[in-house]
């Protein structure tokens, strides 16, 4: 049995929780537990399974500001973006309480008399929700909330690194009132992981897989669902692109950079990527966003002030480090005097928010001049790194914009009405911004991306119950005899002769 440390990237000398992880078995004996309990919750009215949900948003409501602050200290978010995470899970809370009264079907009119059509939304079965750490608590709440409402049971498989904030959020799960097995949470690596999902399918334990995380590990879960005849819904990574164009309010746009960019050190898979600015105001934001990033507070995450902390875990950072070799000889560094790497105390950063020699803490980099042959252009480089580049036409920043082949979140900072829609028409983002950060989405909008951002589909709001019920249709007749549908059905036929 293997043994897990979860560390305070902010200071890694405090281990935050130590968890057995399991191993492929494990992983089916949850999905078979699961599976028991699952018919037994769905037969309870939606009704009160929303009373479940209602209780969970009240419990996580009581229990706020302590879960904030473990979320920050176990995986270094700053506070106040820890608080908005909590908050997240309650606006879902709020959502699906009032789900569980709708969760509409249809009455659909026949085509013959004394005959009804009716439409059922019918739980999907068993969901393995595989989720990442850079959101520990509000992400699983997208996935378990709706799941869970609609009558699903779930098997949770939360980060390694995050097993703490997901410890915290499952026992108010439980304390919610949802029944033994309906929730299950298994701590795993990701081999074990895939080797137990993989005999939970074969032996027909699972009807639905979540995933959020990496484009690499998306596509081998789409594969291994695919054998199944299973469509998972994935929310994978963003090379996201914010647009600037010269009418632009332009502090506004790097106010939105910077938090887009930046907040929770780059770690959101809807961070920004690259800012694709109009020649005629580049020079200026990338000396004003570059101004901004050496003014801004980085260090200790439970301080108020700060626009970030470490980066989420070891292995994180390690990648981290493999990204700024993409830096090369034909760009640009701001943001920092010109450093990048680890803040250390040879390789310091003024201003520095407490003592970086016991955490995960990296230099904010701006990169102008990409180019988009650039790798920096086209993969995904989660941390405090945004690239800059110019354009001249508007067409021109839409097809750079595409250009990576994600196609997650965007933004465009324009004051023209025009540019706002031709952009929302051009990009092939699931979510557009208009003069706000491409990261900071809400709870109840659908949520999600295509190509290497996802399979399009979506979470969040009425969108998800497409992933978590599948449509029964039913159709009743009450004639008494057999009515042919298309044969038997009444035809009024006009006389097509007629002229004028
Ligand atoms: C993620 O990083 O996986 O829109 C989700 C946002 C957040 C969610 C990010 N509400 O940035």
């Amino acid at each position: 049995m293997t043994i897990y440390r979860s560390v305070n990237p902010a200071r890694l000398d405090d281990v935050v929780a130590e968890v057995r992880l399991a191993d492929a078995d494990g992983f089916v004996a949850a999905c078979r537990t699961a599976r028991a309990a699952q018919r037994g919750w769905a037969a309870v009215p939606a009704p009160v399974r929303g009373q479940v949900i209602g209780n969970l948003g009240r419990l996580v409501r009581a229990n706020f500001e302590t879960l904030a602050r473990l979320v920050t200290r176990e995986i270094g978010k700053p506070i106040a973006e820890a608080r908005g995470e909590v908050q997240e899970i309650i606006d879902t809370c709020d959502f699906f309480l009032g789900e569980g009264r709708r969760l509409y079907g249809q009455t659909v009119p026949s085509e013959m008399s004394d005959k009804q059509l009716f439409t059922f939304r019918v739980p999907v079965g068993v969901a393995a929700i595989i989720t990442a750490g850079n959101f520990p608590v509000a992400v699983p709440s997208w996935y378990l909330v709706p799941a869970l409402l609609c009558g699903n049971a779930v098997v949770w498989k939360p980060a390694e690194y995050a097993s703490a904030s997901a410890a915290a959020l499952a026992a108010l799960v439980r304390r919610s009132g949802a029944p033994d097995g309906v929730f299950e949470v298994v701590d795993a690596d990701g081999a074990a992981t895939y080797e137990g999902l993989s005999g939970a399918l074969d032996a027909g334990l699972v009807d639905k897989v979540g995933f959020t995380g990496s484009s690499e590990v998306g596509a081998r879960i789409g594969e291994l669902t695919g054998r199944h005849l299973q469509t998972p819904c994935l929310e994978l990574g963003g090379k996201n692109p914010m647009v600037v164009t010269p009418d632009a309010d332009l502090s506004l746009a790097v106010e939105g950079a910077l938090f887009g960019g930046f907040g929770t050190a780059g770690q959101r898979c809807t961070s920004l990527g690259t800012a694709i600015v109009h020649e005629s105001v580049y020079e200026s934001f990338v000396d004003s966003l570059g101004k901004a990033l050496s003014d801004a507070v980085i260090g200790d995450p439970s301080r108020e002030d700060v626009l970030y902390g470490p980066l989420l875990a070891d292995r994180f950072a390690r990648r981290y480090e493999d990204y700024l070799g993409w830096i090369g000889p034909h760009h640009r560094v701001l943001g920092s005097g010109g450093r990048t790497g680890r803040i250390t105390a040879d390789n310091p950063r003024p201003g520095f928010a407490g003592d970086p020699a016991g955490g995960l803490f990296y230099h904010p980099v701006l990169v102008a001049g990409v180019r988009p042959d650039d790798e920096l252009f086209r993969t995904e480089t989660f941390g405090p790194i945004v690239g800059v580049m110019p354009y001249r036409e508007l067409d021109e920043a839409i097809e750079l914009a595409n250009a990576p082949g994600y196609g997650l979140s965007s933004s465009i900072y324009t004051n023209d009405p025009r540019s706002a829609f031709a952009f929302r028409a051009g990009v092939s983002a699931g979510m557009v911004s208009v003069n706000n950060s491409t990261s900071g989405a809400e709870a109840h909008l659908p949520f999600g991306g295509n190509g290497r951002s996802g399979n399009g589909s979506r979470q969040s709001g009425i969108w998800v119950l497409d992933q978590f019920t599948r449509w029964q249709s039913m159709n009743w007749d009450y004639s008494g005899r057999l009515q042919k549908a298309q044969m038997d059905t009444q035809s009024i036929t006009p006389d097509l002769d007629f002229r004028l």
